[in-house]
């Protein structure tokens, strides 16, 4: 399987995220790629690409799954951060007010002009830090799903997306839990519009695709599938639940496991064995893998106990569904052995 690397992913470094009411270090660092790059050198699998893309190519892809406006907000927001107050220029821009559904200033129509608002109508959280190289970095990572796809759609068995920030909480309009496009949903979208018919995603990040989950919440030619820390407990809180099911068209093709802060892996993989079997009665035709290493025992934000030799079976489990496989990379905050995790996985995978 290739590997494709972003080659800009360094350009977005976030300095602070807000939770529980302090500023805290960001965990979603470039070292997290750093180290699942080197340790891919040490044990390498297929090539190494770095993909550039024009927006001639680029922009449709992003706009089969993203509203305008959103686009055009993320490409600017920064500027405008940064316009509001020169002083800006050194803080990382984090919403801090929002509009609420079915309350007073919350509209459909005419929203305001202030980018202070403006992070809030777009964020859903004030943990995701917005920074001079947010759209230049996240723009690169969606041209390597693009790219992934494509490899696949070509031919290729399985291709990895190796890019940050990550992408699955990203949704049509909206960013958060560091997230600002949704690599993964850009590359199922990419597969069906590339002839697959039935395109399956199994996230197996430690908190709920709620991203993906609502990008495809309505449609049934898009299966998507999420294993996850229970959001009664477990960010991101207001989605995840078992009994969402879909809607409209989409009735009956999305499904969530939450599972309690402190599974192991056996309950896990009664889970992962549900949703493998869902793939495969749904008749899937592609595979995405929004691919977490948060559930690892010693991640620091995260409450599942897989432990690193545990995602070789993992990977293993998935190359069982014989279908054409694109991974993406998503979160994974225990850093030195987040590289390990991703490697095991790739390569049981392949085994
Ligand atoms: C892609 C992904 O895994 N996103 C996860 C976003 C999680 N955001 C909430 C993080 C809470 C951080 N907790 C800090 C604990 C400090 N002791
Ligand atoms: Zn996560």
């Amino acid at each position: 399987m290739h590997t494709f690397l972003n080659p800009l992913h360094g350009a977005h470094v976030g300095r602070h995220e807000m939770f529980r009411g302090r500023l805290v270090d960001s965990h979603e660092s470039p070292a997290r790629v750093e180290h699942v790059l080197s340790e891919w050198r040490r044990r390498p699998l297929g090539e190494l690409r770095e993909p550039a893309m024009s927006d001639d190519e680029l922009m449709p892809a992003l706009r089969a799954v993203h509203e305008p406006r959103y686009l055009d907000f993320l490409r600017s927001a920064w500027d405008d951060w940064v316009a509001l107050d020169p002083a800006n220029a050194a803080i990382d821009a984090l919403p801090s007010v929002w509009p609420l559904p079915n309350r007073h200033g919350f509209r459909q129509d005419g929203w305001p002009e202030n980018i202070a608002a403006r992070l809030g109508q777009f964020a859903f959280d004030s943990g995701t830090p917005l920074t001079a190289g947010s759209w230049v970095a996240a723009r690169a990572g969606a041209a390597c799903a693009l790219s992934a796809a494509q490899a696949v759609l070509g031919g290729d068995r399985c291709a990895f997306a190796l890019t940050r920030p990550p992408g699955h909480h990203a949704g049509p309009g909206f960013y958060g839990g560091y997230c600002f496009l949704n690599n993964a949903a850009i590359a199922a979208q990419a597969l069906r519009d590339g002839g697959h018919a039935r395109v399956a995603v199994l996230d197996v990040d430690y908190h709920h695709g709620n991203g993906t989950q609502t990008v495809f919440y309505e449609r049934a030619d898009v299966l998507t599938l999420s294993i996850h820390g229970d959001p009664r407990t477990e960010y991101p809180f207001f989605l995840g639940h078992a009994d969402e099911r879909g809607a409209g068209a989409g009735e009956g093709f999305n499904r969530n496991w939450p599972l309690p802060r402190g599974t192991g892996l056996a309950p896990w993989c009664a889970a992962f064995d549900e949703a493998l079997q869902a793939v495969a009665d749904f008749g899937a035709t592609a595979l995405v893998v929004p691919l977490g290493l948060d559930t690892f025992e010693g991640d620091p934000i995260s409450g599942f106990k897989l432990r690193s030799a545990d995602y070789a079976g993992i990977g293993a489990a998935l190359a069982s569904l014989k279908l054409p496989t694109v991974i993406t990379f998503e979160g994974g905050y225990a850093v030195a052995e987040v590289g390990i995790n991703t490697v095991n996985l790739l390569e049981g995978f392949e085994r």
